[in-house]
């Protein structure tokens, strides 16, 4: 049988980068590699899901107080473990734990960055058998090296980030990644156990007809994001309207479908959440890096979400992201 030499597992990827770039330490390869390994083991428990025993609550509720299932517990400690055992980070934070952990040993005091994740993102689906997803965010230390990492490590706006990615368990298990050199997307070949390149260079088209909203909560939003919505429903040949409403309800699985297809994704801000849902250290800052790069945007309605400066690793914040020309047409009705 013949081998496509071309296809590139993840591990040749980042080597292939490291390679272009003499200067690197392979510190973020290294890490890239342990986050792909912590996957596949979530991958393997993810497809059993429904066959033992890890389905239903753990019992206890995460910081934002609310239910933490079995399979988010042990997703986040497949994350933590592996870059506790890594060589490249010096602390973390996720969307399961009240307080960042710096990792606080010798190699770890030494190593050039920190991690935020949501390690199972959209867990209210994981009983019904749809996509759920991880989201990581990676940042360089300000802190001195060789000394624990500090608050403010984890404390710095999305601009800051030097790799953004996602996981996602669908039909298929893929890992993307974002460095300010582009975007890849690798698919797990589970024949090899490997995630292999399947989607390089991705760029989000400037324009599709797909619009992501929560409609239940359309008579909570602000005005402007009424009649923008009401646009999206509007039959207008300048923007190729009505859109295409499509809402899975994790946000992996919508964010990247309209990465890929082209659209926009929209959690605003609601009267009874004004802030929304949306955690900004490890659910927008990664996909808002994610799509700037790959020719998208992403916005809090007010401001560029990488330029807010954060004040607490759990803090919300209204999101709206996707194609550059549907943003701009967005950004009409919430500067008016
Ligand atoms: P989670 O972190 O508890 O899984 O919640 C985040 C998820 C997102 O993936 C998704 O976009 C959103 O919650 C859906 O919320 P809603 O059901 O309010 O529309
Ligand atoms: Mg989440």
């Amino acid at each position: 049988m013949a081998i496509n030499r071309k296809i590139q597992t993840l591990d040749e990827f980042t080597i292939q980068q490291l390679r272009d770039f003499p200067k690197a330490t392979g510190e973020l390869s290294s890490l890239l590699r342990d986050m792909g390994l912590a996957a596949k083991r979530v991958h393997v428990e993810v497809n059993k899901a429904g066959l033992v025993d890890i389905l239903g609550d753990a019992g206890t509720t995460n910081v934002q107080g609310e239910e933490v299932k079995k399979l988010d517990v042990y997703a986040n400690n497949q994350f933590m473990g592996v870059l506790r055992h890594g060589i490249s980070c010096a602390g973390i934070g996720s969307e399961e734990l009240d307080d960042v952990v710096v990792f606080d040993d010798e190699i770890s005091n030494q190593s050039k960055y920190v991690c935020l994740f949501d390690p199972l993102d959209g867990s209210s689906n994981i009983d019904v058998n749809v996509s759920i997803g991880t989201i990581f965010s990676v940042y360089r230390r300000v802190s001195e090296l060789g000394k624990p990492a500090t608050r403010e490590d984890f404390l710095q706006p999305g601009t800051k980030q030097v790799a953004a990615g996602y996981m996602i368990y669908g039909s298929s298990t893929m890992m993307v990644y974002a460095t300010r050199r582009g975007v890849n997307g690798f698919t797990l070949d589970q024949s090899i156990g490997e995630f292999t390149l399947s989607h390089p260079d991705i760029k989000c088209p400037d324009k599709g007809k797909i619009y992501s909203v929560n409609h239940g909560n359309f008579f909570q939003y602000d005005e402007p994001v009424r009649k923008y919505i009401n646009v999206c429903q509007t039959k207008d040949k300048t923007n190729g309207g009505p859109y295409t409403q499509r809402y899975i309800g994790s946000m992996v699985a919508d964010v990247h479908r309209n990465l890929i297809k082209g659209g926009i994704f929209m959690y605003p801000g609601t009267t009874d959440k004004p802030k929304g849902k949306l955690r900004l250290m490890y659910e927008c800052n990664p996909f808002a890096y994610i799509a700037e790069i790959a020719g998208g945007k992403a916005t809090n309605g007010k401001q560029r979400i990488l330029d807010i400066q954060p004040t607490d690793v759990h803090q919300r914040t209204p999101m709206f992201i996707g194609s550059k020309l549907m943003m701009e047409e967005l950004e009409t009705f919430l500067n008016a």
